[in-house]
């Protein structure tokens, strides 16, 4: 065995990104975002870099998980799991569920390790890319695409954050009616060239949003749409928002809650269902196809458990007949880099895969990803293909250190009571 391939560093830093007033089901983005930039070193000095979540609860994880792979080669990917199990059995806090909710569905410590592991693995990949001069599609059995599709992601959206708070601006305007939509969806097209829309619902009642897809149906005849309120929707009122936009959607993305729900709606309709909330793990795989529940999987590489994971995931949704593509959160371009090389390596993607990145202003790499034509090339550079800025790292860095604590664990309903103290998530189904 190479010696060299051994990892003697490894660093993690946490970092609070700049994220636009959003809205969604729970409340709205906070101002910032906590993320997870990890570093891995080799013997013989190549380090590669990865990323995932950063809430304290990840955080609790990735160091004890970061000192157990000192001395274990980058090559050791299967190990990633067993050490992470290791750790896991000594950090009590993390056993069973540790929050229920959320939008990626119901969070257990089984995820949260395992998000932990994903960006220790991307890292991983990107330092055995750059010793071997092979770009990580190539580890992971090749590409058979040069480039990758995502679509826009729409969201209502405020104008800015609310008043008193600490935010940076952003130049996307509001958008909190059909007009409004339209034209964030033309601000994505004229920069990036998306040609295919996802709007996060469930904030609205669902005939505004409803009226948001017509008039993107109308403004971009043709182009595929989606719409996705996180499951706030009862069984009767997914069914009638498919009813109501069944010639113009590509797909529903979770509109009720849970493979029960989702099998009950799916039954009642020809209009297919995504989920990024009902299929997280390798364990919910089996009902929900049985059931019926969902004819797409998105797959989210951080809470699958990384690259190889994903593929594995593509290939069970290729022997049951399901579509696969890809969820996002709020992320930066380590991520959309591993998104894409892992992307390109799927026969079975036939959707546009969602990203968050053109909403982060920041990052913390010397170059952004681009899009082009709503494309990304996949680099055939050694590695994921990125470089780390490290004077922009330090600043995020520094930004995460000065902060009180109130943003380092996303709170989505935390940030919307600074505008309305009185709010509370709703309950779901909320329509
Ligand atoms: O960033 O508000 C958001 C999204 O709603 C995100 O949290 C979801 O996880 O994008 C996600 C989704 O597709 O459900
Ligand atoms: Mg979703």
């Amino acid at each position: 065995m190479t010696p060299g391939l051994t990892l003697t560093d490894v660093r993690l830093t946490p970092i609070l990104v700049a994220d636009p007033p959003l809205l969604n089901t729970q409340g709205v983005h906070q101002p910032y975002t906590p993320r997870l930039i990890i570093e891995v070193t080799t013997a013989e000095g190549v380090t590669g870099v990865g990323e995932t979540y950063g809430d304290t609860k990840y955080l609790d994880l990735a160091h004890p998980f970061a000192e157990k792979l000192i001395g274990h080669r980058i090559t050791d990917l299967n190990a990633l799991f067993t050490l992470m199990d290791e750790v896991a059995v000594d950090s009590a806090h993390v056993s069973g569920q540790v929050d229920v909710g959320g939008l990626r569905g119901v969070q257990t410590a089984d995820k949260l390790r395992l998000s932990v592991v994903s960006g220790f693995e991307v890292a991983c990949l990107d330092a055995l890319g750059k010793s071997l001069g092979l770009p990580v599609h190539a580890l992971l059995g090749g590409k058979v695409r040069e480039s990758v599709e995502y679509s826009a992601y729409l969201f209502y959206k405020w104008a800015a954050h609310p008043e008193g708070v600490t935010a940076e601006r952003d130049d996307w305007g509001a958008a909190l009616d059909p007009a409004g939509i339209v034209a964030q969806a033309r601000k994505f097209t004229e920069r990036y060239g998306f040609t295919s829309f996802k709007l996060k619902g469930g904030v609205l009642p669902p005939e505004e949003e409803c009226a948001a897809i017509r008039a993107l149906a109308e403004a971009f005849p043709g182009h595929p749409l989606r719409l996705d309120p996180n499951g706030a929707w009862s069984v009767e009122t997914s069914l009638k928002v498919a009813a109501e936009l069944g010639d113009v959607l590509e797909y529903l993305e979770d509109p009720a809650l849970g493979t029960p729900a989702m099998a009950e709606v799916a039954a009642r309709t020809r209009v297919p269902l995504a989920t990024n909330m009902c299929v997280t793990t390798f364990a919910e795989v089996k009902e929900a196809f049985t059931r019926d529940a969902v004819q797409v999987v998105l797959s989210d590489h951080h809470y699958w458990g990384g690259l190889r994971n994903t593929q594995q995931l593509a290939a069970l949704c290729r022997t049951f007949g399901v579509g696969v593509s890809m969820h996002s959160n709020t992320h930066l371009g380590i991520s959309l880099a591993a998104m894409t090389h892992v992307a390109a390596t799927v026969p079975n993607l036939h959707h546009a895969c969602d990203s968050h990145y053109p909403w982060q202003s920041e990052d913390v790499l010397t170059q952004r990803l681009t899009f082009e034509g709503g494309r990304v090339a996949v680099s055939d550079a050694p590695g994921l293909g990125v470089e780390l800025d490290r004077a922009r790292l330090a600043f995020l860095h520094r930004r995460w250190l000065d902060d009180d604590g109130a943003l380092r664990d996303r709170d989505d309903a935390a940030a919307m009571r600074r505008a309305d103290p009185s709010w509370v998530t709703p309950a779901v189904p909320r329509w």
